[in-house]
């Protein structure tokens, strides 16, 4: 499966069936998005999304960097251009199938994270950051507002009051920031990155896929239920559950003590 994405130019990918990696890979430009970048972005989000037995997913950067933004040097010139078209055929699009994608995705944020390149980390599921990285809203600092959702996730993550400061500042989070307010699951040392992410996805996708794909889904649910309709949405999905292989699975393999053998459906 892997050998026919050889031909990408701005990014690495591979899926085993099992586990797809992501890696965004124009490092000289701290792995900034091109059009070709959010092409390319799109055909393997859709391999994945088309990837039935899917477990996990890893996105993260080549190089230093972990993605900053939108690539600018593609935006001199002084010349206008309707940028709203610009995210509805790029980043909304793409951000679309990854919420799309039912299995659990984690973003290894191997660097910094500006602008776009944030806001597609906070879209992850579990982001896991080296203690070195850090998070800039750099939007206002070329006079734009976040994207990507930045405006709809920041304040859940971190609050309304730090939200619209980091926003209005431009001022950079680092990983630890983050993860003491709320931002990212975890920031790492860096030296215990890449083992740290590993043993995430692998842990991850041994884990019962279908319940977790629910989990991701109805906490994003809750934002828009009432009370009373959020305790019926439960209701209805552990229904769902409770009929599945990985809930016998489980339940037989805690009073036999042993280890269960998920299967992700
Ligand atoms: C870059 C970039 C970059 C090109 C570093 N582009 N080359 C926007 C418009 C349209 C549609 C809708 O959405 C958006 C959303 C956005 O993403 S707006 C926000 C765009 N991003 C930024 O404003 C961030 C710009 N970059 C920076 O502020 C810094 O580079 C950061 C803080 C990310 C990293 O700083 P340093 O670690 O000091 O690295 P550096 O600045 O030296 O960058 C290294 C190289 O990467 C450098 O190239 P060079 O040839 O001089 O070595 C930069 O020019 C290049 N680069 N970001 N976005």
């Amino acid at each position: 499966m892997t050998d026919s994405w050889d031909g990408l130019q701005t990014l690495k990918y591979s899926n085993n069936g099992e586990v797809a990696q992501v890696v965004l890979n124009r490092p000289d430009k701290l792995n900034a998005f091109n059009d070709l970048m959010h092409d390319e972005l799109f055909l393997v989000l859709n391999d994945i999304a088309n990837t039935a037995d899917i477990r996990c997913v890893l996105i993260t950067g080549e190089g230093r960097g972990f993605c900053a933004g939108q690539d600018l040097g593609t935006r001199s010139g002084g010349e206008t251009m309707d940028l709203g078209d610009k995210l509805e055929n790029g980043y909304n699009k793409n951000l679309r199938i990854l919420k799309s994608i039912q299995a659990p995705i984690v973003c290894a944020v191997n660097g910094v994270a500006a602008g776009a390149g944030a806001n597609i980390a906070l879209n992850c599921d579990i982001v896991v950051a080296k203690e070195s990285a850090k998070f800039i809203q750099a939007f206002s600092s070329i006079g734009l507002i976040p994207d990507c959702n930045g405006t709809w996730l920041l304040p859940k993550l971190v609050g309304l009051a730090r939200a619209k400061a980091i926003a209005m500042l431009g001022t950079p989070v680092m990983a630890k920031q983050a993860e003491e307010w709320g931002m990212i699951h975890q920031a790492v040392a860096d030296e215990q990155f890449d083992e740290t992410v590993k043993d995430m996805v692998n842990t991850l996708a041994k884990r019962p896929t279908r319940a977790l794909s629910f989990i991701k889904n109805i906490m994003d649910e809750s934002f828009r239920n009432d009370y009373g309709v959020h305790l019926d949405r439960e209701r209805d999905v552990q229904r769902v559950c409770g009929l599945s292989h990985d809930f016998s699975e489980g339940v037989a393999a805690f009073l036999e003590k042993r280890q269960p053998e998920f299967k992700g459906h």
